[in-house]
């Protein structure tokens, strides 16, 4: 138990206030001195970069301590108060030096005391792996939201799993993806403080079997064949300039000591080691899926293994010891970051039931109000599913307990929906087809307060199409909390000189106060301020000209439009159809249709990850590198087009990439991307979108005004229309010579060195499947890129409409997404 104090000190130097060093560049000397001297164990003069980077990183951790330390003393101490949980499998962090110098206003110190020190801090920066606990957007918004959590601060703490492993290193071979483990722990995790005494088991396997209590009742009793320990690593998340630090607590998976015994004992040594390195698998690696998760077994085991961890360790750990497990509701609300963590909900029935001796109906309405889950997807595929099979095995209690969830659910259904046995179907949380599965997703929905989507279009599809039944019978359990981006990363840290002329314009507050960015509005009609605006513009691009030069060898040419793309590789986002684009693009400058000199110059950029099992991903990361070599090779293009796709696309990357584009690319077919998040920090960093009308891009249209936003392409209803009447791609192929030129060029081989064969999957899925839309939406595309291209020749005009993008999209805070969540769903206080 973390309450009250341990330790009676007899000398008063032990009892006093943890103090962080003074805010002196001297003070941050000796701190940093005294770190790799004592903590590294080297000189200054024999130190090497790496020990000098983790010398600093854990000098500015130093200065936070003395803030998490009250941040966690005070929510022991006062009134006891309602937290939020947040549960998520993914954190997609970005690199934390910075973001910890900003939120303790060191940046300006450090970097003087490396200086004194004849370090270039820089350089340093440069030394840190970002840790990749994520996939994309998903893992990204969990660390947005932890960001704003501790700048409001909320009470609340953060669950994840330490992945031995983050998301893989990306490499091209041959223009095709090849993947590397990310070993970002490597070189040291200096951010991360264990505490091995402070572990928590978690069991699987075994069987079930009733006895008899010594109150006469009959009970149930799991018997789990093996076990793992959870070893707990806590992370420190800084409030901005607040004083606040909340904690993100990661579990690693640890062999217990009693998993190996009997194998040791049996003689068997290195079986022993074998076993334990089965164990630790658990923590090992993230799973690379995006949207389409694979049923695999040691998924849901790390999906048991962390919220187990959580739960448990919340009910003995956080909570005072004389703490009755009937008080939860008022203490604590576990927000569920997509299905990933909603095996917690018949594991914190398990507790109630089976460690805490409680009635099902009281243990029921306890859970009931623990819960809210949000959803983050409208693709079916998307929703997972586990095996009846698979849950039996590995987690028979739970499997039990979902069954009677189910019993209880269905019951009420057919008294509501007397006779209509294919609704209950439809929403029982176990499937029948085409196996016996249990339904994530209704789990969720059936034991959640709220169920939320995460922009306004995705939450009301949600309640339309995907829960549409649960929808009907619980109305008031749906809402919509539109998804946010952190403006201390992605705009004070990723764009200081795009922050600094704000500050300069408006004073500083905007950083933890959005919406003040309205007051920009005006400043769009002042030709000095969009003068200004294009200035930091071109610094930003000069950024990440030379960042590409030196990471990949990639030379960016000068003025051009920067056009940039970057999301996970999926069909539905439709990479392909900006690659038709920049084919259509070429073929009109090396069929002599334009004259070069009259075309605008662009540079498009993508970036992106394919899932390593997603082969059509990867034919088209194939395709676009290859296209990428034959355009900046074609003498013919007179330097009008260039691609770049520089590999392994990351936080680091996006957060120079980003601030330096004028078009960002938001082309998903309608009704597919739930929300987006990229598509807000374009918009903040002063690009204009060329987007459909899917996710968060209505919002964005919404705030920025139709004149401020290239829309194009159908909308989810006539998306819906077209695919019931039949959709046949190879008609627009027929009907449009420009697509049929575009398809006809990649066909050839023109861009595979001459190989049909190469483009041959790629080709025959858009013609005969084209499952995304891509055809349907080529015409109106082009047609909006035109636009675009027109658009730019005017700079005073697009500069104008790139300032009412930044003045009018506070709204994309994620500071304003969880004050939504604190006041519509987790009633949690905030405030330092
Ligand atoms: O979540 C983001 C949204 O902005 C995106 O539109 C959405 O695509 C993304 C299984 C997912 N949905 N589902 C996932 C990730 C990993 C995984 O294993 C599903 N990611 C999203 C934030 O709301």
């Amino acid at each position: 138990h973390e309450t009250g104090p341990r330790h009676t000190p007899t000398s008063t130097l032990a009892n006093g206030p943890v103090i962080s060093p003074p805010h002196t560049v001297d003070a941050f000397v000796k701190a940093f001195l005294h770190e790799l001297n004592f903590g590294q164990g080297v000189p200054l003069s024999r130190s090497s970069v790496n020990d000098q980077y983790l010398a600093l990183a854990r000098t500015v951790r130093s200065y936070l301590m003395a803030r998490w330390l009250e941040t966690a003393r005070r929510r022991r101490t006062d009134k006891p108060a309602k937290m939020v949980g947040y549960l998520s499998a993914e954190y997609l962090l970005g690199r934390q030096l910075d973001n910890a110098l900003l939120a303790t206003e060191l940046t300006d110190i450090a970097t003087e005391a490396m200086v004194a020190c004849g370090i270039e801090i820089d350089d340093l920066r440069q030394q840190e792996v970002e840790p990749g606990l994520g996939n994309g957007g998903l893992g990204r918004l969990a660390a947005c939201f932890i960001d704003s959590m501790a700048t409001l601060g909320a009470s609340s703490i953060a669950y994840g799993i330490r992945y031995e492993y983050g998301i893989f290193q990306q490499t091209f071979v041959d223009n095709r993806q090849v993947e590397k483990p990310d070993a970002w722990l490597s070189m040291g995790g200096p951010w991360g403080v264990v505490h091995p005494e402070m572990e928590v088991p978690v069991n699987f396997g075994g069987h079930v079997e009733t006895y008899v209590g010594e109150d006469g009742r009959e009970r149930r009793r799991w018997t789990p064949a093996w076990g793992v320990m959870a070893l707990r690593y806590n992370y420190m998340v800084p409030g901005y300039q607040n004083g606040v630090v909340n904690t993100l607590r990661l579990w690693r998976a640890r062999a217990t000591e009693s998993f190996d015994l009997h194998i040791f004992n049996a003689g068997d040594y290195a079986e022993a080691v074998r076993a334990q390195t089965f164990a630790e698998n658990i923590s090992k690696v993230l799973y690379p899926e995006d949207s389409t998760p694979q049923g695999k077994e040691l998924r849901l085991q790390q999906q048991y293994f962390f919220v187990a961890a959580s739960i448990k360790d919340f009910i003995q750990h956080t909570m005072p010891k004389d703490f009755d497990v009937r008080d939860l509701p008022e203490r604590i609300i576990f927000q569920l970051n997509d299905t990933h963590p909603v095996i917690g909900i018949p594991e914190l029935m398990r507790i109630l039931l089976d460690e805490h001796d409680l009635e099902w109906e009281e243990a029921w309405a306890i859970t009931k109000q623990c819960f809210a889950y949000t959803c983050h997807t409208l693709l079916p595929e998307a929703l997972e599913v586990w095996p009846v099979s698979l849950m039996e095995r590995l987690l028979p209690r739970h499997m039990e307990i979902i069954y009677r969830i189910n019993e209880d659910f269905v019951a009420e259904l057919r008294e509501t929906y007397p006779g209509d046995e294919l609704r209950v179907r439809r929403m029982s949380i176990i499937a029948d087809h085409p196996e016996r599965s249990v339904r994530m997703a209704h789990l969720a929905t059936v034991a959640s307060v709220k169920v939320n989507g995460v922009a306004a279009l995705h939450s009301e599809l949600l309640k339309e199409k995907v829960l549409n039944d649960f929808s009907e019978l619980w109305p008031e359990r749906f809402t919509n909390v539109t998804n946010g981006v952190t403006p201390r990363r992605f705009i004070k840290l990723s764009n200081p000189e795009q922050s600094k002329l704000i500050s300069d314009t408006i004073g500083k507050g905007w950083v933890a106060n959005l919406d003040r960015l309205e007051e920009l509005v005006g400043y769009a009609d002042d030709a000095d301020f969009r003068e200004k605006f294009r200035a930091v513009k071109a610094h930003n691009k000069t950024r990440i000209r030379n960042v590409l030069v030196s990471r990949d060898g990639i030379a960016l040419p000068e003025g051009h439009l920067l056009d940039v793309m970057v999301k996970r590789l999926h069909e539905y986002k439709r990479q392909s159809l900006k690659l038709l684009h920049i084919v259509t693009l070429y073929d009109r400058l090396i069929s002599g249709e334009v004259e070069p000199s009259t075309v605008t110059p662009r540079t498009v950029v993508f970036g992106a990850k394919a899932a390593p099992g997603y082969a059509m991903a990867k034919e088209t990361i194939f395709l676009i590198n290859s296209v990428a070599q034959t355009v900046n090779n074609d003498p013919r293009v007179d330097g009008r087009l260039f691609v770049a796709f520089p590999p392994n696309y990351n936080v680091t990357l996006a957060e120079k990439l980003i601030p330096a584009a004028d078009l960002s690319e938001q082309i998903s077919l309608a009704g597919k991307e739930a929300s987006g998040t990229g598509n807000m920090k374009f918009a903040l960093n002063g690009a204009l979108t060329i987007g459909t009308d899917d996710g968060a891009n209505v919002e964005i249209r919404q705030l920025v005004g139709d004149e401020n936003f290239f829309l194009f392409g159908m909308t989810e209803p006539e998306v819906a229309e077209l695919q019931a009447k039949g959709y046949r791609p190879g008609e627009y192929y027929e009907r449009d010579p420009q697509l049929r030129r575009a398809i006809d060029l990649i066909a050839s081989g023109h861009f595979t060195k001459g190989s049909r064969d190469a483009v041959s999957s790629f080709v025959g899925d858009l013609l005969y499947n084209d499952r995304f839309l891509a055809l349907a939406d080529y015409a109106a595309y082009i047609e909006a890129q035109d636009k675009v291209e027109a658009a730019y020749g005017d700079q005073d005009n697009w500069s104008r409409m790139a300032i009412l993008n930044v003045a009018r999209t506070g709204f994309f805070s994620s500071d304003r997404s969880i004050r939504d969540y604190i006041d519509r769903i987790w009633h949690v206080k905030t405030g330092v």
